[in-house]
């Protein structure tokens, strides 16, 4: 399917057309470049199928971009993007990558100073050749090193949200095979780290040889870092590594155990198993030369001493005391979601419209639905205004009168997401957040504010009494941009004192609150609210996401405001 190629190619072209200040084109092309990359259709099929007119009926699709996605599918490259490439040979993704820098602030750098990549950028910041030029500054040269610090720091590592789907299409592929027997997601995917280093299969199989086999020969590999008899190595095309281990039944549990890690939990275990006289490795749990446990895991904790710790919290932060102790949490479950309040519906932009949104919740068997679109200060998404938050309050009352009426268990619930402008203040008036069910407020401008102002910022907000949820509440992008600077122990005590809710965004660039924060503000004790933020009915499932956060965080369904039924949930509103 090439979507993804050709929507790339568009991001590209909006890019460039934003470079030579061209108005209006480039959110165009952005839009289908969206499109593109969220449908399910294969743009290919559906252009074989109907041809041009075919491709014009993809929202957003006009004949001009329609022409070119034609271009691109019957000769593998668009003419008009090969000559802005000639024109300004610049590395667009890496160069844009770096947190505050557009395509114009990219532009001016490349004439003025010939900067094409990052290790260009990186040399003219640091020789301060930078903070000269017109229109950046000491302040924007800064920036841009600590950017590039903060992308270095990343480097190598992929979102779980990124590499999940792909590990699970690999994972399908082996369950298939007949001379596998059981297979596992190990590693730090099984953990639902936030961010993956590498893929680790485990596979149970009397006979491992064809699996190998079969796993370096599948398509998308690049390169076999190393093939044995029961175990290989390869890299992707999609730029990360899998490595995958095939072992007998009878110590299927040990390996699980030690290749799910963390290395660090590992290695605290392995000592509490010498303190007992007994060894763990991967191939059992021993006294001397025979063997105490090894076919599952549960048997191997126990024979510990231990509770068995859930993958997520294994990263020795303290479960294995826990587990010794029989204190473990009951980590909130990944069925016990009962509705999503972040959802953004067509009247700001998002993708689909409140009814296909509640379709979508129904099949998830959920309770509720929050719809929070934005307000008015974010324009570029279509922020409601007050007349259009109480029109499309008009709309939810129908939608909920037709539920009611065939009978449907599922209430939409008014919502929305304002902003948290610089001083505390939010962009619409607070007679049209008394007509919601509850109100989401977020940071979504000035993040570089100093510390002090920042947590006062947001503590201001709190103080407003319309306002029942803090939405993304350190505001990183991972992989993009660092939290910004709050003191965090300041805003659990206010979110505390006030009564006010705080996210678990689950949208896989976000996941913030992040596991760390979650168990500070679950200490606290600080309710907390798993949402999806979802712009299309599909992100809907990303809620899984957040959930698996929320467990890396020790949070019970106690502790999240969504496991409760609509009546219970409602008195956490103010
Ligand atoms: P990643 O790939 O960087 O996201 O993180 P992991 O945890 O998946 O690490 P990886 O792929 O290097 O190894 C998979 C597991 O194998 C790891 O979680 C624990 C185990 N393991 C690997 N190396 C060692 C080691 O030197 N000692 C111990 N005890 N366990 C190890
Ligand atoms: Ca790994
Ligand atoms: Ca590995």
């Amino acid at each position: 399917m090439k979507n993804q190629e050709i929507a790339n190619i568009l991001y590209d072209i909006a890019d460039y057309l934003e470079m030579d200040a061209v108005p209006f084109k480039p959110y165009a092309y952005q839009r289908v470049a969206l499109v593109l990359e969220t449908m399910e259709e294969d743009v290919e099929k559906l252009y074989q199928g109907g041809g041009l007119k075919a491709l014009e009926a993809i929202p957003g699709v006009g004949k001009n971009i329609a022409e070119k996605i034609e271009e691109y599918l019957k000769t593998g490259k668009i003419k008009y993007y090969e000559q802005f490439k000639k024109r300004l040979p610049l590395n667009l993704k890496e160069m844009t990558s770096v947190e505050g820098m557009g395509p114009k602030k990219a532009k001016v750098l490349y004439q003025k100073l010939g900067v094409k990549d990052l290790k260009d950028l990186e040399k003219a910041a640091k020789s301060h050749q930078i903070a000269p030029l017109f229109g950046f500054g000491e302040k924007t040269e800064k920036n841009i090193l600590e950017g590039i610090k903060f992308l270095k720091r990343s480097k190598g590592r992929f979102l779980l949200g990124e590499i999940l789907p792909k590990a699970q299409e690999v994972y399908d592929k082996l369950k298939n095979l007949k001379e596998v027997e059981r297979i596992d997601l190990a590693g730090s995917l099984r953990r639902r780290k936030e961010t993956i280093g590498d893929v680790d299969f485990l596979v149970i199989s009397k006979n491992p040889v064809p699996v190998v086999d079969f796993f370096v020969k599948q398509t998308g590999v690049v390169k076999i870092w190393g093939q044995g008899k029961t175990k290989a190595s390869v890299r992707i095309k999609d730029g990360f590594d899998m490595d995958m281990r095939v072992v007998p039944k009878k110590s299927y549990g040990a390996a699980l155990q030690y290749f799910t890690g963390s290395k660090e939990h590992n290695i605290v275990t392995r000592k509490i198993a010498m303190d007992k006289g007994l060894k763990l490795s991967e191939y059992g749990l021993f006294r001397g030369q025979r063997m105490v446990a090894s076919a599952s895991e549960e048997d191997i904790y126990q024979a510990l001493g231990m509770q068995y710790p859930e993958p997520e919290i294994r990263e020795n932060q303290g479960e294995i005391e826990a587990a010794l102790r029989h204190k473990l949490p009951e980590l909130i479950g990944y069925q016990d979601i009962k509705g999503d309040l972040h959802c953004h519906s067509d009247w700001d932009g998002g993708k689909n419209t409140i009814e296909e949104l509640a379709q979508a919740t129904l099949d998830m068997g959920y309770q509720y639905l929050g719809i929070s679109d934005h307000t008015k200060f974010l324009r570029l998404e279509h922020g409601l205004d007050e007349k259009r938050l109480t029109q499309r309050n008009k709309e939810i009352d129908k939608i909920n009168y037709k539920l009611k009426t065939i009978n449907y268990k599922l209430k939409v619930l008014k919502g929305a997401e304002v902003n948290i402008l610089n001083d505390g203040l939010v962009d619409i008036k607070d007679e049209s957040l008394r007509e919601l069910d509850f109100v989401i407020a977020g940071v979504h401008s000035s993040f570089k504010m100093d510390k002090n102002m920042m947590t006062e910022r947001i503590i201001a907000a709190m103080k407003n009494p319309n306002i029942d949820i803090i939405s993304h509440p350190t505001g990183r992008l991972i992989k993009i941009r660092d939290e910004y600077q709050i003191d965090f122990d300041r805003i659990l005590k206010a979110a505390k004192q006030y009564g006010v809710i705080l996210e678990i965004n689950a949208s896989p660039q976000r996941l913030d609150l992040n596991g760390q924060n979650v168990r500070r503000a679950k200490e606290a004790g600080v309710k907390m609210v798993i949402n999806t933020d979802a712009h299309h009915k599909n992100q809907l499932r990303l809620i899984a996401f957040g959930i698996a956060q929320a467990r890396r965080g020790w949070a019970e369904a106690k502790d999240i405001i969504n496991t409760q039924p609509l009546d219970k949930l409602l008195n956490f509103f103010r």
